[in-house]
């Protein structure tokens, strides 16, 4: 049986490589390959180099897990690990040049694809600032030598970072939603990339992250950097981030947070 600590390597090693190789290619120009749900919804070139690597490179570590990526989809493995990853989170980000994007990559414990994991260790690099998040299951949150915890909400509110998914449809429920959590924001922040969103919220950076529609590849590793420094991940189904909405926030201000969202409880 591999150790959390053993995964977290693992990931740690092949998000810095990965990381390194989409920020090549990012200087040598960005193509965009496909659309997907919508014309906003980009795939680059990028995305899927960078996600064939990954899985290449798990493949020959580890063999026996499965995997579950962005731009190619899911393979059953046989250990009971799955790896799940975003080659390029904050795809949108990358192809304008804003510095937040990031490769996530994480190792959960059961089927991903059905939200019924649990993360045992998760690395989220953006390589354009260097810094490498990474948490493995009772072995805390770390960026370098700095251990991270959630940060305390005073008086002023909370600082939230939220996200507007690619369906028009849900666009108008989302700022219904967004007028209700205002009153209890010092401000609010649209980062761009879940797993930077998720990483800020475990470091202290912002108070809050929520956002309806992100897929396990965008949620597995942030969510539990967040879990190891001391925040609570919630939303639909069964208190895990599952397709519908994912909620993180330091337990106080969570408590005061999650009332005012929508989602199947
Ligand atoms: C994106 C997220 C972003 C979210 C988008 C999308 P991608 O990931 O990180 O925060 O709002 O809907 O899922 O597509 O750039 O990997």
């Amino acid at each position: 049986m591999t150790s959390a600590a053993d995964l977290l390597e693992i990931a740690t090693r092949i998000a810095r490589e990965a990381g390194e190789l989409a920020h090549r290619r990012r200087r040598e120009g960005v193509t965009v390959a496909a659309t997907k749900s919508a014309a906003a919804d980009i795939v680059t070139a990028a995305d899927r180099e960078v996600e064939a690597f990954i899985r290449a490179e798990l493949a020959r570590e580890r063999p026996d897990d499965g995997f579950f990526g962005e731009e190619s989809g899911a393979e059953e493995g046989t250990s009971g690990i799955t790896w799940v990853v975003d080659p390029i989170d904050g795809t949108v980000n990358y192809a304008y040049g804003i510095p937040a994007w990031a490769v996530s990559i994480a190792a959960v414990e059961g089927t991903a694809e059905t939200a019924s994991w649990t993360a045992l260790a998760g690395a989220v690099f953006n390589p354009v600032t260097g810094e490498l998040f990474r948490a493995s299951r009772g072995g805390g949150a770390w960026l370098g030598d700095t251990r991270l915890s959630v940060g305390e909400v005073g008086p002023a509110g909370g600082l939230v970072a939220t996200g507007f998914g690619y369906n028009p449809e849900t666009h108008g429920p989302a700022l219904a939603q967004l007028s209700r959590v205002m009153p209890i924001a010092r401000d609010v922040r649209r980062i761009g990339a879940a797993s930077l969103d998720l990483a800020s919220v475990a470091a202290g950076r912002v108070d809050a992250y929520y956002e309806r529609g992100t897929q396990p590849w965008d949620h597995a590793a942030g969510s539990l950097l967040v879990e190891e420094a001391g925040g609570i991940i919630g939303g639909a189904p069964g208190g895990r981030p599952g397709n519908g909405m994912v909620i993180a926030a330091g337990p106080d201000f969570y408590r005061r947070l999650e009332p005012l969202l929508d989602y199947e409880r």
